[in-house]
């Protein structure tokens, strides 16, 4: 049963993922010199690759862990299919793919919150509504930035209210319920993680508003600008997704092989 399952999902994930690029389909190539069309390249492939490796995975970790190994892998395909979208317009046209990564994040941060209560809800009963307080906190900074970026809202005032909207999240998982249950109940290995991740949505979300204000407040260039701008997202990307999976990763593999022996 759980050896068919696993099939089928990586059956399904092989097929998005040949299927995408050819959707794409660029007519320009990469540039020797095109430093951030490369860093999109290389990331698309290391998306590709950890979402291969997170689903193959699932068949090692015992049933609890399979969820978040399976949510790990969802996010790194997600955003594998933006990633070859946004390598053809920027490879194509040198403009910022704007709408494209936005859509990613509102697919794939949310499916990150979900990683963490998945992560709470291993290893005690937590209420629903630190669930829906990070997703709200989510929505306030992913809609405040788009509208800054896209010019509805004045870049500033888009960058201060997403702001905001992060650090709602960041009181709730270290001084509101979140925290507080992962502080006292669980497992060291788990608590680990779950510290590690906190410390992934502190620093390592932190290079995005990095990366928006390098992008409109330095005063350079619209063509440096957007080239800053998106090899810091880039990066941030692989430090938020790929790295944030390996952690879970971890924390699986070390609990089912505890509870195995
Ligand atoms: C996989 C994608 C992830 C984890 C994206 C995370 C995005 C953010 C944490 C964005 C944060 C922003 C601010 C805190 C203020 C300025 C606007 C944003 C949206 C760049």
């Amino acid at each position: 049963m759980g050896n068919i399952y696993g099939r089928f999902k990586l059956m399904m994930a092989s097929a998005a993922l040949v299927a995408a690029p050819s959707l794409a389909s660029a007519s320009a190539n990469l540039e020797s010199d095109d430093f951030v069309g490369i860093s999109f390249w290389l990331i698309s492939m290391a998306l590709v690759a950890a979402t291969a490796f997170f689903f193959m995975e699932t068949q090692r970790v015992e049933g609890k862990w399979k969820t978040s190994l399976t949510v790990s892998g969802l996010v790194t395909l997600v955003a594998a299919v933006h990633y070859f979208y946004m390598r053809d317009v920027w490879i194509e046209t040198g403009a910022t793919p704007l709408v494209y990564r936005y859509i990613d994040w509102l697919i794939t941060v949310p499916l990150l919150m979900v990683e963490f209560y998945l992560i709470l809800r291993a290893i005690t009963a937590v209420s629903g509504g630190v669930f829906w307080r990070l997703m709200i906190g989510t929505l306030v900074m992913l809609a405040a930035g788009y509208m800054g970026e896209a010019g509805y809202i004045s870049a500033w005032l888009g960058f201060i209210v997403g702001i905001v909207g992060w650090a709602y999240i960041l009181y709730e998982i270290f001084f509101g319920e979140a925290g507080k249950v992962a502080a006292e109940k669980a497992p060291a290995s788990v608590q680990s993680a779950f510290s590690t991740m906190r410390w992934i949505v502190t620093i390592g979300w932190a290079i995005y508003p990095l990366g928006y204000f390098l992008g409109y407040f330095t005063g350079a260039g619209p063509e440096e600008s957007s080239a800053m701008l998106n090899i810091v997202y880039n990066l941030a990307d692989v430090v938020n997704k790929i790295a944030f999976g390996v952690i879970i990763w971890n924390v699986a593999v070390t609990e089912s092989d505890k509870a195995k022996s």
